[in-house]
């Protein structure tokens, strides 16, 4: 595979197989079962990853790209297929061998923008924009919008993204990355770590609360807010820096992944498979309440009906009760047994969190 004399040969092979992927996922759409999310990997050290199979590839005008710079950074070096709509499986692959992303994760990450953002019949989901390339779109008020689309995954209080109050929220924003810096000049003595990340969080809700009037962080998103703000620091940093080094992501590294979504050369992913487990410190550190502007600018109100990032029974709840059941009313057929499915995928990723959450089944058990 990574002999240089076959490399033309690939190149026009995988063509092929990325011209050839659409039609005919849309074409089994009707028949195979959803499949199982793919195992771990065995090997989960450190690892070069720009390596010469995935080479940076700018993105053409129709490729789709998004709010996640892991995500378009996997697409831009062929981790993912390259015009950005991929299956849940392969997102996971790309995720666990392109940035060594824990399996459970990966799957939690995967599973919840599928249910949300994805075409549940085909079994496809845009990393960026809606797209006619995830195949026929399932009754009303399901959207299927891919990444982008505000209040599903995407959010507000992003790092370097706007909120979608003030316009584009998926685009690299150059004033955002500049707070970025300035923050980890403060709090990182010119890196970006997790005290960083606590305190970028807490700032970035607070100018939120003042600035944007329909600003909103409920359950799931009050999660990934958190969440979010630990991936800079576990996943961009190359997996060979240890002792003083670890956890430490210099500025031109932090945007070849913001604003290029591109590896820097050499670039080895985390030496370890990185989980969810940076999370809680982040926000104990600087925690803020879920909830939202109810009238205007500053008029937060804390809402804890959704759940939030320390009550993951309540957000699984939220997610399952108001989230998908709102997008998926009454579904019949394939769409409501992938439904199903998919719900049992994301629920399996709650066991051994130390939440023991009951299992939810809006749409029956079978
Ligand atoms: C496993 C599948 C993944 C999905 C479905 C996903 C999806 C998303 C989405 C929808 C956002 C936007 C959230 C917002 O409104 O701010 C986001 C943000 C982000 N994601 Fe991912 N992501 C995944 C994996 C990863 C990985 C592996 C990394 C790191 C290597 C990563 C790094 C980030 C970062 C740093 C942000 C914040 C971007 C910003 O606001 O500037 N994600 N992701
Ligand atoms: C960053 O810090 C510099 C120097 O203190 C300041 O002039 C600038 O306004 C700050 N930029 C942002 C976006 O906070
Ligand atoms: C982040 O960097 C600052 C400045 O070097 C340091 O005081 C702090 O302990 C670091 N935090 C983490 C979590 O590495
Ligand atoms: C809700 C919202 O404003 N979403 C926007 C996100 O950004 C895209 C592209 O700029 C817009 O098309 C969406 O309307």
């Amino acid at each position: 595979m990574h002999t240089k004399a076959f490399a033309p040969l690939i190149a026009f092979l995988s063509l092929v197989i990325v011209v050839q992927a659409v039609p005919q996922e849309v074409a089994s759409a009707g028949g195979p079962d959803v499949p199982s999310p793919p195992p771990p990997p065995s090997f989960v050290g450190a690892m070069l990853v720009a390596d010469e199979a995935h080479p940076f590839i700018a993105p053409k005008k129709s490729d789709l790209r998004g709010p996640c710079p892991g995500l378009n950074t996997l697409a831009n070096h062929g981790w993912l297929p390259r015009d950005g709509v991929a299956t849940p499986g392969q997102i996971l692959t790309a995720v666990q061998d392109g940035f060594n992303m824990h399996s459970n994760l990966a799957r939690f990450t995967t599973y919840s923008a599928h249910l949300l953002d994805g075409n549940l019949e085909y079994d496809l989901i845009s990393i960026g924009g809606k797209t006619p390339k995830t195949g026929p779109d399932p009754p009303a008020p399901a959207i299927v919008g891919g990444l982008n689309t505000h209040g599903t995954f995407e959010g507000d209080a992003g790092i370097t993204r706007l909120d979608a109050f003030f316009g584009d929220n998926h685009s690299f924003n150059p004033a955002l990355f500049e707070q970025f810096k300035n923050f980890s000049m403060i709090y990182g003595n010119g890196y970006w770590n997790h005290t960083v990340a606590a305190e970028f969080r807490y700032h970035r809700i607070q100018e939120s609360i003042r600035d944007n009037p329909t600003f909103e962080i409920l359950g799931f998103r009050h999660s990934t807010a958190y969440a979010e703000v630990s991936f800079p620091g576990t996943f961009f940093v190359d997996g060979r820096k240890t002792g003083a080094e670890f956890g430490q992501l210099d500025m031109a590294t932090a945007e070849s992944f913001f604003k290029d979504a591109r590896f820097p050369v050499d670039f080895h992913r985390p030496a370890a498979p990185v989980d969810g487990s940076a999370i809680a410190g982040i926000f104990a550190a600087r925690p803020t309440q879920p909830g939202r502007n109810v009238n205007g600018v500053n008029t937060f109100q804390v809402d804890t009906s959704m759940g939030s990032v320390i009550d993951p029974c309540g957000f699984y709840q939220g997610f399952v009760n108001v989230n998908v059941k709102g997008l998926y009313p009454n579904p019949t057929g394939l769409l409501r047994k992938n439904l199903i499915k998919n719900l049992q995928f994301f629920y399996d990723t709650f066991a051994g969190r130390g939440a023991d959450c009951q299992q939810l089944f809006p749409y029956g058990q079978e």
